[in-house]
C-alpha cells in the first residue's frame, strides 16, 4: 500500500477497544489513537456509530483512527453505569424513528417523550412508529397519537408481521440515516428486517409474562438500505435519561406548552406552582393535553 495519506470512512460498529469503519465498500477494523481517550473524557466512549473519521492503514483490513470529524447531530443519553458521562448512541443521524408497540410491551408515553426530546436536542428529525398493529386494536391509539400529530410529528402504524405500513416507513427512511429507538421488544430489529429484506437481524422473544423483549440486539450498528441511506439498530432501552437538558429549557421541547409559556406571569415560570400560569390555564381549557402536561411535569421532576 502506498502512502496516499489518510482515508475517510464511517464508523458502523463500536466495540470496547476497537471499531469497524466502512471505507467505500470495505470494512476496516480500527483501533483509536490513545489521545482520544483523554480528549473526550466526558463521554462513555470517544467514538460512536455514525462518526466520520480519518484513518491510516496498519495492515490487511486494519487501521487506526487519526481524527474524528465534528458531529452534525447526535442522539445522546447519560451513560447507564456512568451517569455523569455522555453516551452518544449514534452520530450524524438525520431521523429518529421512535418505536412503540400497540401491546407487549405497553406504550410508555414518558419514554417516548424523552426520546423525542433527546432527538430534538441532538438536532434530529423525529417520526413516531406504532408497531404490532396486527396484534390489537389500532383505533384505540388514534387519540393517543393525535397529541403527537398536533405538534407536527408524523405517525406511522406498522406491522413487521403483515408488512402493513412498511412502505411508508421505508419511504420516510429512504436516502437518510435513521436510528430506531424505543423499548426492548417493540420490534425495532423486526422492522429493519421488513424495511430491508436480507439483513436478518436477530429478533428476540417477548416473555409471555412480562411482555418485555430480551436484549437480543447487543451492539449498535449502521446498516445500508437499498433505497439509499442507512439505518441504525439499537439495543432496547428501559429508561432514557436526558443529557444536558436544563430545567429552564424543558418547556421548549413541548411545542404546545412553549406556545403558552410566553403568556405566563413569570418569565421563568416552571408551570407547576406559580400563580397566573398560562400553561395551567391551557391544560384546564383542554388546549394543552393533560397527558403531555403530566409528562412534562414528570420529566421536570427528574431534572436537577
Ligand atoms: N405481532 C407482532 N409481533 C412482532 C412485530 N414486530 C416484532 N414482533 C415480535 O416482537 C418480538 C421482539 O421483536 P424485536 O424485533 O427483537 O424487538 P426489538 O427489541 O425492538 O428489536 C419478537 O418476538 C418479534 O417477533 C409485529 O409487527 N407484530
Ligand atoms: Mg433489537
Ligand atoms: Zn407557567
Amino acid at each position: 500500500m502506498t502512502d496516499a495519506g489518510p482515508e475517510r470512512g464511517t464508523v458502523i460498529k463500536v466495540h470496547a477497544r476497537r471499531c469497524i469503519v466502512r471505507v467505500g465498500d470495505e470494512d476496516v477494523r480500527c483501533t483509536l489513537r490513545g489521545k482520544f481517550y483523554g480528549a473526550r473524557r466526558r463521554a462513555t466512549r470517544p467514538i460512536a456509530v455514525g462518526d466520520r473519521v480519518e484513518l491510516s492503514r496498519t495492515g490487511e483490513g486494519e487501521g487506526v483512527i487519526e481524527s474524528i470529524e465534528p458531529r452534525t447531530t447526535k442522539l445522546s443519553r447519560p451513560g447507564i453505569e456512568k451517569e455523569d458521562r455522555e453516551q452518544v448512541i449514534a452520530a450524524n443521524v438525520d431521523l429518529a424513528v421512535v418505536v412503540a408497540s400497540l401491546t407487549k410491551p405497553e406504550f410508555r408515553p414518558g419514554l417516548v417523550d424523552r426520546i423525542l426530546i433527546a432527538s430534538r436536542s441532538g438536532g434530529l428529525d423525529a417520526l413516531l412508529c406504532i408497531n404490532k398493529c396486527d396484534d390489537g386494536d389500532a383505533s384505540a391509539f388514534e387519540d393517543r397519537v393525535d397529541a403527537y400529530r398536533e405538534i407536527g410529528l408524523d405517525v406511522v402504524f406498522t406491522s413487521a408481521v403483515t408488512g402493513s405500513g412498511i412502505d411508508r416507513l421505508r419511504d420516510a427512511m429512504a436516502g437518510r440515516t435513521s436510528v430506531l429507538s424505543g423499548q426492548s421488544g417493540v420490534g425495532k430489529s423486526s422492522l429493519i428486517n421488513a424495511v430491508q429484506p436480507g439483513l436478518e437481524l436477530r429478533v428476540g422473544h417477548v416473555g409471555e409474562k412480562t411482555g418485555k423483549g430480551r436484549h437480543t440486539t447487543t451492539h449498535v450498528s449502521l446498516l445500508p438500505l437499498d433505497v439509499g441511506g442507512f439505518v441504525v439498530d439499537t439495543p432496547g432501552v428501559r429508561e432514557f435519561g436526558l443529557w444536558e437538558v436544563e430545567r429552564a429549557e424543558l418547556d421548549g421541547f413541548f411545542p404546545e406548552i412553549a406556545e403558552h409559556a410566553r403568556q405566563c406571569r413569570f418569565p421563568d415560570c416552571s408551570h407547576t406552582h406559580e400563580p397566573e400560569c398560562a400553561v395551567k390555564v391551557a391544560v384546564e381549557s383542554g388546549s394543552v393535553r393533560e397527558v403531555r402536561y403530566e409528562s412534562y411535569v414528570r420529566i421536570l421532576e427528574t431534572l436537577a
